[in-house]
């Protein structure tokens, strides 16, 4: 196993790691911008190396700060966490051609999910369930005609470059298809640098379902269930569930036995999460995530395992050690997203917390960097903790969560705590029947 570690992250997920490094003897090594100076992070890091100013390209994305520091400080491995240079294959390539282990796929990988199109190909080969559409990129705008024919309107044009919902264009009949069409290409190659675009057919209220997997080195892939991710707003998702209160046991098996044998075949290693769009008892991939996910703990929750911990065990060359039998889901789990926003507005609220204050009890988990008197700075995403809990049915996790809530202070700033209290209230949340629209709906509406 790896002696030291470097995180090349800040905020809740940095310390996620080093909690997980801690736990198993190894050594971590902070890396933080002029503004991250006094963060949490780096107060429980066993060393920390100021690697720039503020703006993230200056500090957290600054690869050669960071292999520099890996270097001076004796680093073996790096984790990227989210965002960031989670999933920048060069940066992986980088790491390794340095001699340090990236704890996460191999950069071939990371690459072939990051095109959307090489993604949807490579799961069609692996006999993973695909949303209708076209074969590949679109080359003309009369394919795009003929595409549209044959899958029937509503359709969307995706960018190949994009994901998390950039650069999708939805056209509701062939009136509206050329529009479409140059404006999706357009916004793809300012974005992106690249106007390479596919064609789904537009699903109109489905869920957001994705399936977590881990693979080690040795070919053996195992996958840890769903989660529920359609509560979401402008693509930032707010509330998570672990399993989802759509599906069942059976056809969550069903789809982990496919897309597990699939990626023992792709020779995938180390964490990843597939993301499918489900409607009418269907599930249609995506997109797949080549990196360790913000609502990873519900997982971990009904799971009982250290997804962190699995990820360093298999980055080091480790085997697994068990099986698909051996994972088995106990009882339902919720995270709630607090970020520093207005909770109406969402506009961003950095500032000093003159008193924090977390929540505790039985099966309440919060994942923070905050603490009292800490100043949130308005470099950074505006996530300042994860609320999770589980319970041994939905029911009693929401009763948990609206507990836990109360509970919890945050005080200097606006947070989105209000917001997430009145969720928890809602009936039809509580009976679990929402879409990804649903939250958009919610919130708009003032009753
Ligand atoms: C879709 C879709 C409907 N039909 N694809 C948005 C984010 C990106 N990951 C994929 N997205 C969508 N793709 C088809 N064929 C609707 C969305 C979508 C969405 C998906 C997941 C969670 C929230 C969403 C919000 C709006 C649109």
């Amino acid at each position: 196993m790896f002696k030291k570690v470097l995180i090349a992250n800040r905020g809740e997920i940095a310390l996620r790691v080093h909690r997980a490094c801690q736990e198993m003897g190894i050594r971590t090594v902070a890396v933080h911008s002029t503004a991250d100076a006094t963060a949490m992070h780096v107060r429980l890091a066993d060393e920390s190396v100021c690697i720039g100013p503020p703006a993230a390209r200056d500090s957290y994305l600054n690869v050669a700060a960071i292999l520099s520091a890996a270097s001076i400080t004796g680093a073996e491995a790096i984790h990227p966490g989210y965002g960031f240079l989670s999933e920048n294959a060069s940066f992986a390539e980088m790491v390794e051609a340095h001699g340090f282990t990236f704890i996460g796929p191999s950069p071939e990988h990371i690459r072939m999910m990051g095109d959307k199109i090489a993604a949807k190909q490579a799961m069609k080969s692996l006999n993973v369930p695909l949303v209708p559409g076209s074969d590949g990129e679109l080359a003309s705008l009369e394919e795009a005609r003929e595409v549209a024919e044959r899958i029937k309107y509503p359709v969307l044009i995706k960018a190949a470059a994009g994901g998390g919902g950039r650069g999708m264009k939805v056209a509701h009949s062939a009136e509206e298809l050329e529009e479409a069409w140059r404006v999706a290409r357009t916004e793809a190659k300012a974005a992106f640098g690249n106007d390479a675009v596919y064609m789904e057919k537009y699903l109109d209220r489905p869920r957001h379902i994705e399936l977590q997997v881990l693979a080690d080195t040795h070919g053996e892939v195992v996958h840890f269930g769903e989660r529920d991710c359609s509560l979401q707003r402008r693509h930032q998702k707010l509330v998570e569930e672990a399993g989802s209160p759509a599906l069942t046991a059976a056809e969550r098996n069903a789809l982990g036995a496919q897309v597990t044998r699939g990626l023992s075949q792709l020779g995938y290693r180390n964490a990843g999460t597939l993301e499918f769009l489900w409607q009418d008892g269907q599930f249609a991939f995506i997109e797949m995530n080549t990196r360790l996910q913000v609502e990873h703990p519900v997982t971990e929750m009904v799971c009982g395992i250290d997804l962190v911990k699995e990820q360093l065990r298999v980055a080091a060359g480790e085997k697994l050690g068990y099986g698909q039998e051996d994972i088995t889901f106990s009882g339902h789990a919720i995270e709630c997203r607090i970020t520093a926003e207005d909770p109406e507005s969402f506009a961003p609220s950095p500032g000093r917390v003159n008193t924090y204050h977390a929540p505790g009890g039985l099966g309440v988990r919060v994942d923070s960097a905050l603490y009292s008197g800490y100043a949130v700075p308005p470099h950074y995403d505006s996530l300042v903790a994860k609320l999770v809990v589980h319970g041994k049915t939905r029911a009693e996790a929401i009763g948990r969560m609206r507990r836990a809530l109360s509970e919890m202070v945050v005080d200097g700033i606006k947070t989105t705590l209000p917001l997430h209290q009145r969720i928890m209230e809602d009936a039809q949340f509580q009976a679990g029947d929402y879409t990804i629209h649903w939250l958009e709906r919610f919130v708009g509406r003032r009753d």
